[in-house]
């Protein structure tokens, strides 16, 4: 028998259900996420809820999981022990440049109900700062005159097009990436998109369409090639795209789907609520908001994963730093309390089992800063509450950006923006340059804000550049 497994998860494979939901963006994350509460839910409920995968970009995790036949295993790491789960709810994954008509066919079937995404902040193709579409980026510049999309948002909008020619209704739109009202957000993208295109698919769109905003949360960092290798030592198993991840998870969705139809994601532990605000911005502000910072702030200082940043007591010290001066920018969700969400996280981060690298936490900053950071930043300065441990964060994220750490080596930044950050940096020979230079960046910075911004983030940065990552969070976090 494959060690480590319970024996039904190796039987004979059993038919599958059909296929329900197309997913874009089949990443880690949903695999460790997504893909378990539909499982859970079809176990516990029934229902043709099978995921059809879509890779936006490489084909690497088609061809990774082709050889299992879509299965793959999840494996929970807690701070001891481990549990490993073989997940069966993918019937098939499409790699959208090879083929994005079978895509857009998958999703105009009528037996697909909901579309999922998980396609990181920057897969929106938006603004950061105003949450509107970027009709400019070169994506969305192909998908304005091609049928054939290459952006999420132009596979939505061509898709509903096909559904809307057909007769169909539209299928449930259900983002969980990590943006603010991400629901609302993807809703106002669709419908300019639509609108560009063809109002009356705008319109219809619009009356037709649901887009529910979700809170997505379960720490899954990027799996490498020794966990592959050590999960197929301990299992037998040869899995080329197995997920690793917490515990802990916690999904919240609006119910708001087209004709109510849904898998019984109660059956499997998530919170259906009317309105997942309040969730959001606790766990955007809470743990987005502090994870980016101790990213920023722990990579410069040396530190590789959050779990060994947070092992740190001048990191520690800083986190809860950085708690003290978010709560009172965030509303608790009925029967949360602050601080118990703050304590949960900490013992969450201090999971050592979890390696999850600051280095990829640091990714994408600029589409990250605003809905994680600069929020919090806005509320704390309209009532008057200093912030030196979010305004240290923001300084290291400038840090950072600069392309080299504390000891001289070069950074490989990923960012949409990297080339915009290095040159920002490099404007100026003074500090306060080199902020006002990052600050004019409007992707990330309205101007209001920019303003209010230069003196508090000038004196963080300062101590920053001079003192380095530690020291400086040293002088604040006391
Ligand atoms: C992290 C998130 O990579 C990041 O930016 O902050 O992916 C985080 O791990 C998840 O949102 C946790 O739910």
């Amino acid at each position: 028998m494959e060690a480590g497994l319970p024996a039904n998860t190796s039987a004979e494979r059993k038919a599958r259900p059909a296929s329900g939901i197309v997913h874009l963006g089949l990443g880690a994350f949903f695999r460790a996420f997504g893909c378990v509460y539909v499982a859970d839910a079809m176990a516990a409920s029934g229902g043709d809820w099978g995921i059809i995968g879509v890779s936006l970009r490489s084909p690497d995790t088609r061809d990774a999981l082709k050889r299992r036949d879509w299965r793959y295993l999840s494996v929970t790491l807690a701070p001891d022990s481990e549990e490993i789960r073989d997940i069966e709810v993918l019937n098939n994954v499409l790699v959208a440049p090879e083929n994005p008509r079978a895509v857009l066919e998958a999703m105009a079937d009528p037996a697909i109900k909901i579309v999922s995404l998980t396609v990181t902040e920057k897969g929106y193709c938006h603004n950061p700062s105003t949450g509107a579409l970027n009709l400019e980026h070169p994506d969305i510049q192909h998908d304005l005159t091609n049928p054939h999309p290459v952006s999420a948002p132009g596979f939505l909008v061509r898709a509903l097009e096909m559904r809307r020619t057909a007769g169909h209704m539209p299928f449930t739109v259900l983002t969980c990436d990590n943006l603010p009202e991400n629901g609302k957000l993807v809703r106002g993208m669709v419908l300019q998109l639509a609108k560009e295109i063809d109002p009356r698919l705008a319109a219809w769109t619009e009356t037709n369409g649901r887009f529910p905003s979700t809170m997505v949360d379960r720490i899954t960092p990027a799996t490498t090639q020794a966990d592959i290798d050590r999960i197929a030592a301990h299992t037998g198993i040869s899995d080329a795209a197995p997920v690793f991840h917490e515990p802990f998870s916690q999904w919240a969705i609006e119910d708001d789907f087209v004709d109510g139809a849904r898998p019984d994601f109660a059956a499997a532990g998530a919170e259906m609520v009317t309105d997942v605000t309040a969730h959001e911005n606790m766990k955007l502000r809470m743990l987005n908001g502090t994870h980016s910072a101790l990213a920023y702030t722990g990579y410069l200082a040396g530190h590789e994963t959050i779990a060994d940043t947070i092992a740190d007591p001048v990191f520690a010290r800083y986190a809860r730093l950085l708690w003290s001066e978010i709560m009172p920018s965030v509303e608790a969700p009925k029967g949360v309390s602050l601080a118990d969400y703050a304590d949960a996280l900490f013992a969450r981060y201090s999971n050592p089992s979890i390696r999850h690298r600051t280095w990829q936490i640091a990714m994408d900053g600029s589409q990250k800063l605003p809905q994680r950071i600069l929020g919090t930043l806005r509320d704390n300065m309209a009532a008057g509450r200093s912030s030196p441990g979010l305004c240290l964060a923001v300084a290291a994220w400038m840090r950072y950006g600069a392309g080299t750490d504390e000891a001289g080596q070069p950074i490989d930044v990923r960012d949409p923006l990297a080339d915009q950050m290095r040159d920002a940096a490099g404007t100026s020979d003074t500090v306060a340059g080199k902020v006002a230079a990052y600050l004019a960046l409007r992707d990330v910075f309205p101007a209001d804000l920019a303003d209010r911004l230069q003196e508090p983030l000038t004196q963080a940065a300062e101590s920053l550049w001079r003192d380095g990552a530690r020291r400086a969070i040293e002088k604040v976090a006391t």
